[in-house]
């Protein structure tokens, strides 16, 4: 009887846990060590199901997707300012994100979900960014499958 409760319990945890599914954090800092307004880490590797939270560890950042720069069919997210912004990622690609204050600053930062190739990969290298955001993507494309 109790043996039979234990292996419920075990089972139910199991199914409560998606495989595998992670969660990562980003921190919107205005220092950060690649300089001044950045998301940190800029560049991170996720597999569909997991979720990126884009934290605002110091004030006057938001965290949206970047237009041009997602996988076709995934919606844009706008984060609002001061807020946690939660991204689920489901679909394999590239998701370009900005600050919107700080956009022309350089705080951008990249998301690639599954292992690549991103069929957006063409499409985010094409993508037309203003000044320090094209200088500071440009690296993280390169990191990018
Ligand atoms: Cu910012």
């Amino acid at each position: 009887m109790k043996m039979k409760l234990i292996a419920l319990a075990l089972a139910g945890a199991l199914a409560a846990t998606p495989a595998l599914a992670k969660d990562y954090t980003v921190q919107m800092k205005n220092q950060g060590a690649a300089g001044m307004m950045v998301f940190e880490p800029a560049f991170v590797k996720a597999m569909p199901g997991d979720t990126i939270h884009f934290v605002p560890t110091d004030t006057s950042h938001n965290a949206e997707t970047i237009a041009g720069m997602l996988p076709d069919g995934v919606e844009h997210t706008i984060g609002g300012m001061n807020k946690e912004m939660t991204l689920k990622v489901d679909k394999p690609g590239l998701y370009g994100i900005k600050c919107k204050p700080h956009y022309t600053m350089g705080m951008v930062a990249l998301v690639q979900v599954g292992k690549g190739p991103s069929a957006n990969l063409a499409t985010a290298k094409a993508a037309k960014l203003p000044g320090l955001a094209a200088k500071r993507m440009a690296p993280l494309l390169a990191q990018a499958k």
